[in-house]
């Protein structure tokens, strides 16, 4: 007998009774008496049933009609919270609001019990996060891989000013969205040595032995997509020792030692490493890197041999893998071992199955994130990977290499696999790009850079495997998640299709020049500022008017990205004002999100400097409220979503050059924050995009920068030049600030002695003159919001749909299978 379906309709009724069951049932808690947290738990479990039944059917369908599937793989994703972004994605929203209102419950206050999943550092992490959303939502056959980290990032707080690192144990309660897939764990290999053997037929065979063995088990979240029925899943692995117990040991009765090795395999997936956008060669790190492969791989083969019967020739027509920066560029070589030493496939077939699967996203120029391992670490932990990477290296450069530069030794020394200046080194982004058919940047400026710089030679043999993607945001977490005020005056306005097809905001141009939808615009805007205030009163204990200018500059914490350029800005105008105090100046907000990796000492300390900045300039009643300055403590996806609908204005301030795309700037000009900016990264592409009279543009350009450099720069022509900078420099590294002139000498050191390395100096007069300009085109309203209007109404081309179709489209030769009821 089949027994009668539960009930997994979407109406108010249903869902009040899946959310009173899994109360009951699984929760064991009563309706009267449940926390807070049951009550979120609850309402989680019942939207994850109605997801989990299209995630089985549209797993069914992908392997019933046999598509190409592609598989990312990411050692982060920043995904955040997830509970409202289903509701909304699933149109569950309202329906689960009045069901949760009937029995006495207010679901926005409930959303605020999930902590964030914060498994990702930065831009890459959230990128995947995205990507994962628009997968979903455009119909693509696809599963994300990465590590199910038990601390995620960690969480920031501020004592006297500087930072203070605390562990994010995220799920230490569990979380309702992930489940265990135990029948698919695998086992992973480490250490030990290579032996050659000989096959029944005599060919020799490599075979790794005497390895260490870890578990993965793997965690499956489902992803929803918006209005689509597909739902993709994200596989996260989780290690675990390969014996519960060691019996030797156990036997002669020591307990507590036989559990140390458990305890050991298990600190692989432990932390997250707090590093953005640099490599750290840990030996830990890259066991981390090679675990997660490792497992998804054989997961991926798994799959591959289950479902068909087919030659190993077939199979990059079943799987596309996308390595997501080079953490996960030990695949190629793993990929090789499987069909060379396993499977035993001649060496020539397994590698072009191997270049026909893989392709490679570089996400950075900044040379101290390009991942190299030293060869004696490599070769301890993966003997055998080193092996076929000697031997890719070798056919590589005697091949592709001689034929096109013929004797060249400089060529080959500069395409090797192989670093052999000051030690020897295996260098993971050539290896990326040679055992891949696609490399891409990220954004226009930043491939052209990769093309005629980094892979300048291996453009040169290869032009056809690089291309442009530009990055994109998933416009439904930010747009229609974090600021559904604007979603639904836009939806009013033009209708519902621009959810799918973000170019259609285009028709909210005219609109900018109507007063009453510009009131109605403005009105949106400063109801978040009203409630922005309020986090800021809460948590930084400091009052700023909603009517103040709030200029946001929200990123990871690092030199590159320039808050110190932020901060001399601001103390220059701090300068002003006491000198100044009749001045016509429109009253400023300076709001800062940031985290810094917790080894990177001159970022902990440009922190510190903006908190003492800060301190002053708050409490010195000569300001009064012309001049605000916050550091939001812990920055993360979740107060994100609550600071970016309330930016007037988006700091994109990097040195040019430098950030490869960027992702932030594009989720602030959605929400109508106008851009301050370099012409870098994806900056260049939003001035194209909104017109430049509608984006303040400053600074110098890619090109401007290399000839500074080449000329010689030095920041003490500028310092001796400019008398206003000179005493901004100069009152910094004061004891003003704190009361003891050491404490930022790391920082003025940094910009005079150090050489500015970011060309702080070099950008600061026209900066500030470009700061000067947003104070006056604020004064101005009416202009102000319509520049605004029309930034949330451009900047549809950087919707993460419009970036994943074209990676289907030029990458991965993927079809759109869209999933029934
Ligand atoms: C880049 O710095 C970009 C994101 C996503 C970052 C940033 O400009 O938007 O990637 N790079 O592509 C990175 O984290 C390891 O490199």
């Amino acid at each position: 007998m089949t027994p009668a379906p539960c009930d997994l309709g979407n109406s108010k009724d249903s869902l009040k009774n899946s959310i009173i069951n899994h109360l009951r049932f699984t929760l064991g808690a009563y309706v009267e008496s449940a926390s807070k947290n049951d009550w979120w738990v609850a309402t989680c479990l019942a939207i994850r049933d109605r997801v989990m039944d299209h995630a089985t059917k549209s797993r069914t369908l992908h392997r019933q009609s046999g598509v190409r599937r592609v598989h990312y793989l990411s050692l982060e994703y920043l995904m955040g919270r997830l509970l409202e972004n289903n509701l909304r994605n699933s149109g569950l929203y309202e329906s689960t609001k009045a069901a949760l209102g009937e029995m006495g419950k207010d679901l926005d206050a409930l959303l605020d019990c999930e902590p964030d999943m914060g498994l990702g550092n930065g831009g890459l992490g959230r990128l995947a996060a995205c990507f994962m959303d628009s997968l979903s939502t455009v119909n693509l056959p696809a599963i994300g891989y990465g590590i199910h980290y038990e601390f995620g990032l960690f969480r920031q707080e501020f004592v006297n000013g500087k930072q203070v690192e605390h562990p994010d144990a995220w799920m230490r309660d569990g979380s309702p969205w992930k489940i265990a897939r135990p029948s698919y764990r695998q086992t992973v290999q480490l250490y030990g040595r290579v032996v050659q053997k000989f096959d029944d037929c005599g060919h020799p065979r490599s075979e790794w032995v005497e390895t260490k063995a870890l578990l993965g088990l793997p965690w499956d979240i489902p992803i929803v997509g918006y209005d689509s029925h597909t739902v993709n899943v994200l596989r996260l692995w989780q290690a675990q020792a390969d014996e519960d117990f060691n019996f030797q040991v156990f036997n002669e009765g020591s307990y507590v030692e036989a559990l140390r090795d458990k305890a050991i395999a298990e600190t692989v997936s432990k932390v997250l490493y707090p590093n953005d956008s640099t490599e750290s060669g840990k030996e830990l790190r890259l066991v981390q890197q090679y675990f997660f492969v490792a497992c998804s791989l054989a997961d991926i083969v798994r799959r591959f041999k289950v479902g068909y019967t087919l030659p190993w020739s077939e199979f990059p027509s079943k799987a596309a893998i996308q390595l997501n920066d080079t953490h996960p560029a030990v695949a190629i070589p793993e990929l090789m071992r499987i069909l060379v030493d396993l499977e035993g496939l001649p060496w020539n077939e397994a590698w072009k199955i191997c270049q026909e699967t893989f392709a490679y996203t570089n996400h950075t120029l900044l040379p101290e994130a390009l991942e190299m391992w030293s060869v004696s670490l490599f070769e301890r932990v993966l003997p055998r990977h080193l092996q076929i990477i000697y031997q890719i290296n070798q056919l590589f450069l005697e091949g592709d290499v001689e034929a096109k530069w013929p004797g060249d030794s400089e060529k080959k020394r500069s395409l090797s696999l192989i670093e052999e200046r000051g030690g020897k080194y295996v260098r993971m982004a050539n290896l990326s790009v040679l055992g891949s058919h696609a490399t891409n940047g990220v954004a226009a400026l930043h491939t052209r850079l990769l093309c005629e710089r980094l892979f300048a030679d291996f453009y040169a043999l290869y032009p056809d495997r690089f291309l442009n993607l530009t990055n994109g945001i998933t416009f439904r977490r930010w747009l229609d998640v974090c600021n559904p005020q604007l979603s639904a005056l836009i939806t009013e306005t033009i209708g519902e299709s621009w959810k799918k097809n973000a170019d259609l905001l285009r028709n909210l141009d005219p609109h900018a020049d109507d007063p009453a939808f510009r009131a109605r615009y403005a009105k949106i805007k400063r109801d978040h500022k009203v409630v922005l205030a309020k986090i800021i009163e809460d948590e930084c204990g400091v009052t700023v008017s909603p009517d103040a200018l709030f200029d946001v500059q929200i990123k990871r914490l690092h030199e590159y990205k320039r808050q110190h350029l932020n901060l001399l800005n601001i103390v220059t105008l701090y300068r002003e004002i006491l000198d100044n105090p009749n001045a016509d100046f429109h009253p400023r907000v300076f709001i800062f999100g940031a985290k810094a990796a917790p080894g990177y000492f001159l970022a902990k300390n440009i922190i510190h400097a903006i908190n003492a900045v800060a301190a002053k300039v708050n409490n010195d009643p000569r300001v009064g409220d012309k001049l605000k300055v916050v550091f939001l403590p812990n920055y993360r996806v979740s107060l994100a979503e609550k600071i970016i609908p309330a930016s007037d204005l988006s700091e994109q301030i990097s040195t040019a050059g430098k950030e490869a795309s960027g992702t932030g700037n594009m989720k602030l000009a959605l929400n109508g924050s106008l851009t301050i900016g370099t012409l870098d990264g994806a900056n260049v592409e939003i001035e194209e995009e909104v017109g430049s009279e509608n984006i303040f543009i400053f600074g110098l350009t890619v090109e401007e920068v290399t000839e500074l450099r080449a000329k010689g720069y030095n920041p003490w022509d500028y310092y001796w030049a400019n008398e206003k900078l000179r005493n901004t420099i100069d009152w910094i590294s004061s004891d003003y600030f704190t009361g003891n002139a050491e404490e930022f000498q790391p920082l003025r050191r940094s910009l005079l002695d150090h050489g500015d390395p970011y060309l702080c100096l070099a950008d600061y007069q026209s900066y500030v003159d470009a700061q000067a300009k947003v104070d006056a085109t604020y004064k101005d309203q009416d202009k102000w919001v319509k520049m605004a209007i029309l930034n949330t109404a451009r900047v549809g081309k950087f919707s993460s749909d419009r970036t994943i179709l074209q990676y289907a489209e030029k990458v991965w030769n993927l079809p759109q299978v869209p999933i029934g009821e």
